[in-house]
C-alpha cells in the first residue's frame, strides 16, 4: 500500500472541512434550559473547581462509571495512539490504528461544564501521524487542528464540554477515510449536570465496517483494500472491530427485570446502522446521541459518525441479538452480538423457545477455541483425531451445516444428508475434492436423487477441511477414519471430478 501525504495545512483544513459539527448560528442559551422543553442543553457552568481529576477510559464494551459530581471540573484525558495487527475474525487478523489499544477506542465519560485538558499521544512505533476530531468539542476541527501528532509526540489542547450528549470521536489525518476504515474512532459521553438515571449495566458497542483485500473469512493477515472502500462494499460489517467480540464466551451479559443502557456508536467510515435487538423492544431511544428521546421503539438509525443512547428492560430470559437489520451484514459480514439475559422464566411475557435456535442456528456462539487448539497441536505436530473432530465441529456449524443442516440429515430434495450417507461411504477421499471443488449434477445419496449445486468451501484452509470431514465421517454413523492436511491439499491440487452420473 503506497500512501502519499498532504501538507500539515491541508491535512488541518480538510480536517475542519469535514469536522462541520460546530452549533453554528445556535444563540447562546442559559444552563437551565430544561430538555422536556427540547430546549438547547448548550451551558457553560464556569470556571473548573477542585483538583483536575484523572479521567477513567475504560476498552469496549465497558463504560466508565456514572460521575456523581455537582459542579465543573479539569478533566485530564489521556489517549494514547497505537497501531497494532489484532483479529478481526478467526484466523484473521488485521493491522488496526487504534485510540487506546482497541476498537472502538477507550470509551471517554465527562460532565457538562467540565474543562478537559486533552493529551494525544502517538506510539513511537507507529508508523503513520494521527490527530483527533471529537464531535462534542466546540471549536475549529474538534480538535483536530491542535492535536496533529507525530510518531512518538504528543499534543495537548483544552476544551470546555458545553453539550450534553453521546459525541463519535475519530481521527482527521488524511487520508480521513483510511484512518476511519482502520478502526481510529470512540465515544465520548459528556453527561448532564445532573447525571443520568441508573440503571443496572452500561455497555459500549460501536459499529463499523471494514475493507480488507481477502474476502470474507479468508485467512491470515489482510490489508486493507483502498478500492473496496472507495465503492463503499465492505468485507466486515462489525460491533467493536472484531467478528465475536460479542458473541459465545464474550457476549454481554443481563439479568431478568433489569436495566441496559446502551451507547451505540457508529464509525463507519461508510455505512449506516440500522441498529436493533432482535428479542427487545427499546423502551427508550435518543436517536443520534440528542437530548429528546423517542420511546417504544424497534431499529434505530445509526449515521456514520453519530450514536444513539438506548435502554430497555430484560423481562424473559434468553439470547438477544444485536444486529445491523441491514440483515446480510449481520450473517454474511459478522455485524452480529449477544446479550445473554439469565434469569427465572416469564411464561406470561414470553411462552419460552428460544429465539437464537430459530434465527442463527450456529452464529451465537462461534465458541472457536478448539480450531485454535487444533491449529496449535498440528503446528506442534500432536494432533489427534479427537482434536480433529472437535476443531471439525465448530467449523462444521456455519459452514456446512447452513445446507446440510447441524444434524447432518440434510434437507429433503435441495440438500443431501451427510449422516449415513452411503454416497459419501463408498468413497470417503472423494469428499475432500467436493468441499475443495464444489460439487455440480446429478447424484444419489441413500436412493434419492439430487440434482444441485454445492459451491466450492474455498474460504476453508487445508487442515480446517481436514478437521471438518473428520468430523463429518465421526459422526451421525458414519463408518470413521480420519483425513490430513497433506490429503487435502492434493485434493485440491487436483481438477474438480464431475458428480458420477447414475452411479449407485
Ligand atoms: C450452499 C449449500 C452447501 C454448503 C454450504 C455445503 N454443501 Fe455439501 N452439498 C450441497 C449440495 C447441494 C450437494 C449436492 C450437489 C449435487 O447435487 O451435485 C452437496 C453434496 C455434498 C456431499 C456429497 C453428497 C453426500 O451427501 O454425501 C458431501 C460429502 C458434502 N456435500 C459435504 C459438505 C461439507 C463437508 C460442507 C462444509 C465444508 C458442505 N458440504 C457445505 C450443498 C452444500
Ligand atoms: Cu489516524
Amino acid at each position: 500500500m503506497k500512501l502519499s501525504f498532504a501538507p500539515l495545512a491541508l491535512v488541518a483544513s480538510l480536517a475542519l472541512a469535514l469536522a462541520a459539527c460546530g452549533h453554528g448560528g445556535a444563540a447562546p442559551s442559559d444552563a437551565s434550559a430544561t430538555p422536556a422543553a427540547g430546549g438547547s442543553q448548550h451551558g457553560d457552568f464556569g470556571a473548573p473547581q477542585g483538583e483536575p481529576i484523572h479521567a477513567t477510559l475504560t476498552s469496549p464494551p465497558h463504560v466508565p462509571p456514572p460521575i456523581h459530581r455537582d459542579k465543573p471540573a479539569k478533566v485530564i484525558v489521556e489517549l494514547e495512539v497505537i497501531e497494532k495487527e489484532l483479529p478481526i475474525s478467526e484466523g484473521v487478523t488485521y493491522t488496526f490504528w487504534t485510540f487506546g489499544g482497541t476498537v472502538p477506542g477507550s470509551f471517554i465519560r465527562v460532565r457538562q461544564g467540565d474543562t478537559v485538558e486533552f493529551h494525544l499521544k502517538n506510539a513511537p512505533d507507529s508508523k503513520m501521524p494521527h490527530n483527533i476530531d471529537l464531535h462534542g468539542v466546540t471549536g475549529p476541527g474538534g480538535g483536530a487542528a491542535s492535536s496533529f501528532t507525530a510518531p512518538g509526540h504528543e499534543s495537548q489542547f483544552t476544551f470546555k464540554a458545553l453539550n450534553q450528549g453521546i459525541y463519535v470521536y475519530h481521527c482527521a489525518t488524511a487520508p480521513v477515510g483510511m484512518h476511519i476504515a482502520n478502526g481510529m474512532y470512540g465515544l465520548i459521553l459528556v453527561e448532564p449536570p445532573e447525571g443520568m438515571p441508573k440503571v443496572d449495566h452500561e455497555y459500549y458497542v460501536m459499529q463499523g465496517d471494514f475493507y480488507t483485500t481477502g474476502k470474507y473469512r479468508e485467512k491470515g493477515l489482510q490489508p486493507f483494500d483502498m478500492e473496496k472502500a472507495i465503492d463503499e462494499k465492505p468485507t466486515y460489517v462489525l460491533f467493536n472491530g472484531k467478528e465475536g467480540s460479542l458473541t459465545g464466551d464474550n457476549a454481554l451479559t443481563a439479568k431478568t427485570n433489569e436495566t441496559v443502557r446502551l451507547f451505540v456508536g457508529n464509525g463507519g467510515p461508510n455505512l449506516v446502522s440500522s441498529f436493533h435487538v432482535i428479542g427487545e423492544i427499546f423502551d427508550s431511544v435518543q436517536p443520534e446521541g440528542g437530548t429528546v428521546a423517542q420511546h417504544n421503539v424497534q431499529t434505530t438509525l445509526i449515521p456514520a459518525g453519530g450514536a444513539a443512547i438506548v435502554e430497555f428492560h430484560t423481562d424473559v430470559p434468553g439470547s438477544y441479538v444485536l444486529v445491523d437489520h441491514s440483515i446480510f451484514r449481520a450473517f454474511n459480514k459478522g455485524a452480529l452480538g449477544i446479550l445473554k439475559v439469565d434469569g427465572p422464566e416469564n411464561k406470561l411475557v414470553y411462552s419460552g423457545k428460544e429465539v437464537d435456535s430459530v434465527y442463527l442456528g450456529d452464529r451465537s456462539e462461534p465458541n472457536l477455541k478448539a480450531v485454535t487448539a487444533a491449529a496449535k497441536a498440528h503446528a506442534a505436530g500432536t494432533l489427534t483425531k479427537d482434536e480433529q473432530i472437535a476443531a471439525g465441529k465448530q467449523l462444521f456449524t456455519g459452514t456446512c451445516s447452513v445446507c446440510h443442516q447441524a444434524s447432518g440429515e440434510g434437507l429433503p430434495n435441495v440438500f443431501p444428508p451427510l449422516a449415513k450417507s452411503d454416497f459419501l461411504a463408498a468413497d470417503p477421499k472423494r469428499a475432500m475434492n467436493i468441499v475443495t471443488h464444489g460439487l455440480t449434477g446429478k447424484i444419489k445419496v441413500n436412493g434419492k436423487e439430487y440434482d444441485s449445486v454445492m459451491p466450492p468451501m474455498a474460504q476453508l484452509t487445508d487442515d480446517e477441511v481436514a478437521n471438518i470431514l473428520t468430523y463429518v465421517l465421526n459422526s451421525w454413523g458414519n463408518p470413521g477414519g480420519q483425513y490430513s492436511k497433506e490429503e487435502v491439499a492434493k485434493a485440491r491440487a487436483t481438477p474438480a471430478s464431475p458428480a458420477p452420473a447414475g452411479e449407485h
